[in-house]
């Protein structure tokens, strides 16, 4: 097992020799976003190169199916979740199959399928198939092309894909939806489209009002204060792990309240996709931000040229937060009145709480209470490592959770060797130890290798 700092310090060095690296991969440095990925020159995986490579969702299960005389059948079963968004937090929702976000559904465009819904909620409900060209009688509208589930009632739906893309199932019914009822629906094209990727990710995005002293989202709220990829908010998100020099595919699905611009550092993308699927390659402009609106998909891909942990999240000030309820017990944040003092005791007490270590906020000037409006993130600042230790954080540098929050993650362009260290952590499932706090427990903004 090499040390985190021989990781940390090989990961920079990496930084510093791409070229190098890029040799490496036998692949031409990457010219930037829409430009050929050249195949490496010892690629020993020629048929797998020649199908589409299967979707991760971090955090979020493929849900399996069998095969009946031909037809994909899955069976996906609505039910109350309880799902953990924070070290602290776990909320009641609803989703399907134990999970929320529902389970992803990957099928291949042209297959025959059969999804039975089965419903375990105490209300009715139906499925809707966001996107999809099917027959009337699929689409899930309650009372119009179906009658509703009852509770305890099972319905197949059954139809033929002909489309490929992002798109995504959800119960068509409103408050259902912002409990949690939907999940990835991804539809392969026989052949990849070009350039083919190396890594695809989905991650479905989510807001909730969970007021204080109540696990149980209130759907009818019209502000929010946590939210979610894949059903967690930073850090506990699981990160992106991806191979330096390699093609990205990432798919954004959104359906709630409010649109979310997520932007990604120190890469340029190009939106390859919306909802209705693939887009021509003449539309794909430059960018770093793509607003996903609520009922829209969008694709997104680049080369991930630049080493290093790279965040992407949305940018709605709000969004990258997480609840400071918790931190006042039943009153709602507010940040002003208050003091550093009152602030840190409040964190500790949260630490104290959920068992996980509390870490000081980054340097404050000796006077800061006389400034009106202190504390603003000095008040958020709270880094809980241990508390969400996995293996695919293996390697980031102490107290990188500090400011991770809300809908927010990591994507880890890691030279081969990190890349693959930190994915046979993964299936080995081991996660390092800390690395140590080197005496510095109240100057710890040194976040990672940018
Ligand atoms: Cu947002």
């Amino acid at each position: 097992m090499s040390s985190r700092r021989t990781f940390m310090q090989a990961l920079i060095a990496a930084g510093a020799t791409l070229a190098g690296a890029s040799r490496l991969l036998g692949q031409d440095p990457p010219r930037g976003t829409g430009g050929r990925r050249v195949a490496p020159a010892n690629a020993s995986h020629r048929l797998e190169d020649a199908m589409p490579a299967r979707v991760v969702t971090p955090d979020v299960k493929d849900l399996p199916f069998t095969i009946d005389n031909g037809v994909k059948v899955f069976t996906l079963t609505a039910e109350p979740v309880k799902r953990k968004i924070a070290p602290w937090k776990t909320i009641d929702c609803w989703g399907f199959n134990g999970s929320c976000p529902g389970p992803t559904i990957q099928m291949n465009q042209g297959d025959r399928v059969r999804i039975v819904v089965e419903n375990r909620l105490p209300e009715s409900t139906a499925i809707h198939w966001h996107g999809l060209e099917i027959p009337y009688a699929m689409d899930g509208m309650p009372y119009l092309s179906q009658k509703p589930i009852p509770p305890g009632g099972r319905l197949a739906y059954e139809f033929t894909v002909h489309q490929n893309g992002t798109f995504f199932y959800h119960s068509h019914s409103a408050m259902q939806q912002m409990m949690g009822m939907l999940g990835l629906f991804i539809l392969h094209p026989p052949l990849p489209h070009a350039p083919a990727v190396d890594h695809d990710f989905g991650i479905v995005l989510q807001e909730w009002a969970v007021l204080p002293n109540n696990p149980v989202p209130n759907t009818a709220n019209m502000e929010w204060n946590w939210l979610t990829f894949n059903g967690a908010s930073s850090p506990m998100t699981t990160p992106l792990i991806v191979r330096l020099g390699g093609r990205v595919r990432i798919r954004f699905v959104n359906i709630g309240m409010d649109h979310h611009p997520i932007h990604f550092h120190g890469n340029t993308f190009v939106v390859t996709g919306t909802e209705a699927g693939r887009q021509p390659e003449t539309t794909w402009g430059p960018a770093n931000t793509v607003l996903v609106g609520v009922a829209q998909a969008r694709d997104i891909e680049f080369v991930a040229k630049n080493p290093g942990e790279w965040m992407l999240h949305c940018h709605m000030p709000h969004h990258n937060m997480n609840s400071m309820s918790d931190l006042l017990g039943d009153r709602m944040m507010m940040t002003s009145d208050t003091t550093d003092e009152r602030t840190l005791s409040q964190m500790q007490t949260l630490a104290n709480r959920v068992g996980f270590e509390h870490v000081h906020h980054a340097p404050i000037a000796a006077n800061a209470n006389q400034t009106p409006g202190f504390p603003q993130d000095a008040f958020m600042d709270m880094g809980m490592d241990e508390a969400v230790a996995k293996p695919e954080n293996n390697g980031l540098p102490r107290n990188w959770s500090a400011m991770m929050m809300g809908m927010m993650t990591l994507v880890r362009v890691l030279p081969p060797d990190l890349y693959e260290q930190v994915m046979n952590d993964v299936r080995n499932g081991y996660t390092a130890p800390l690395p140590p706090a080197g005496g510095h427990s109240h100057h710890h903004h040194d976040r990672g290798v940018q």
